[in-house]
């Protein structure tokens, strides 16, 4: 598939896709998602991704699904662009393995739903976040009415889902809506540091405790413990278990095979 919108760059096991509409500050319409989809089912695939970061442009990370292509919409386009995108970001929010968003500047909409799929969100000092559906008459329609309140709590995602004003990336952090901010400059190296130290852990065990905390979250607590406790049995059944344990009694640095 050509790409004509969205970037990619693969390098020492990290997967890096870049959103690149800048002329529309990384507006989201069909082709954008449609490329993401082929993108994200490549670094699935590939087994020397281990990592994978999605960034935009220092302006926008991404400003919200394309507003002119939804406009005169009907209900059936409606579903047809929610049915896409629904499949598109639950790729992302179902990759076993590690996923960071790197945000600078807005990240807003679709474009915010986008990073809430990720694992991780590494903000610039410049990000701008929020959902600002409700100001054109709609609602979040990428998941954000569901990722963001169990993400931050209904408090919190109320405030920005009902009033539509976004955040800076400050008062994101201290809404653990981001795990960091850096500046503006920073970001994208501050992202490959943290893909790095994700690199020397155990792919088996990443996986694991992935699934866990992302299925488990559906689950009553009775169901979620077992699976964690089903999970954690299976590992044991991994040679990253044996290096990881053998290396700490050793005193020396575990090296991870991924079996
Ligand atoms: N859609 C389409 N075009 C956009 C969008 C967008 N979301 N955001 C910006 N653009 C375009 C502008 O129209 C403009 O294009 P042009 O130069 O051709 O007129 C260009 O990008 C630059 O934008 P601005 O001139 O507006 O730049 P400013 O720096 O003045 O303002 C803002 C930046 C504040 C980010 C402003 O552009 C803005 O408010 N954008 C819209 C933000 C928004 O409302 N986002 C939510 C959209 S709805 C949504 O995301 C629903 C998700 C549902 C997903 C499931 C279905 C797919």
């Amino acid at each position: 598939m050509d790409h004509k919108y969205v970037l990619f760059e693969k390098k020492d096991g990290l997967g890096k896709i870049r959103l690149n509409r800048p002329e529309k500050l990384n507006a989201l319409n069909p082709d954008v998602y449609g490329e993401l989809e082929d993108l994200f089912i490549k670094c699935e695939s590939d087994p020397e991704i281990k990592v994978i970061l999605v960034v935009g442009s220092e302006k926008a990370f991404a400003a919200g699904a394309d507003i002119e292509a939804m406009a005169k919409g009907d209900i059936a386009l409606a579903y047809q662009m929610t049915d896409q995108s629904k499949r598109v970001l639950n790729r992302l929010s179902d990759m076993p393995k590690p996923t960071i968003a790197g945000i600078s500047g807005y990240a807003l909409g679709g474009g915010l739903e986008l990073a809430l799929c990720c694992d991780f969100r590494v903000a610039s000092d410049n990000a701008v976040l929020g959902l600002p559906e409700i100001g054109l008459g709609i609602i979040p329609g990428g998941g954000g009415t569901q990722r963001l309140s169990r993400m931050i709590g209904a408090g919190r995602a109320s405030e920005l889902i009902f009033l539509g004003e976004p955040v800076k990336a400050e008062r994101a952090e201290i809404w653990g809506l981001v795990n960091m901010v850096v500046g503006v400059d920073q970001m994208e190296a501050e992202c490959e540091r943290l893909a790095e130290k994700l690199m020397a852990k155990s792919p088996m065990a990443l996986r694991a405790a992935k699934t866990s905390m992302c299925s488990g979250m559906n689950m009553g607590l009775k169901d979620g413990l077992t699976l964690e406790q089903d999970l954690f049995c299976m590992l044991f059944g991994t040679v990253d278990q044996k290096e990881g344990m053998a290396a700490f009694l050793e005193k020396r640095k575990a090296s991870f095979k991924g079996m």
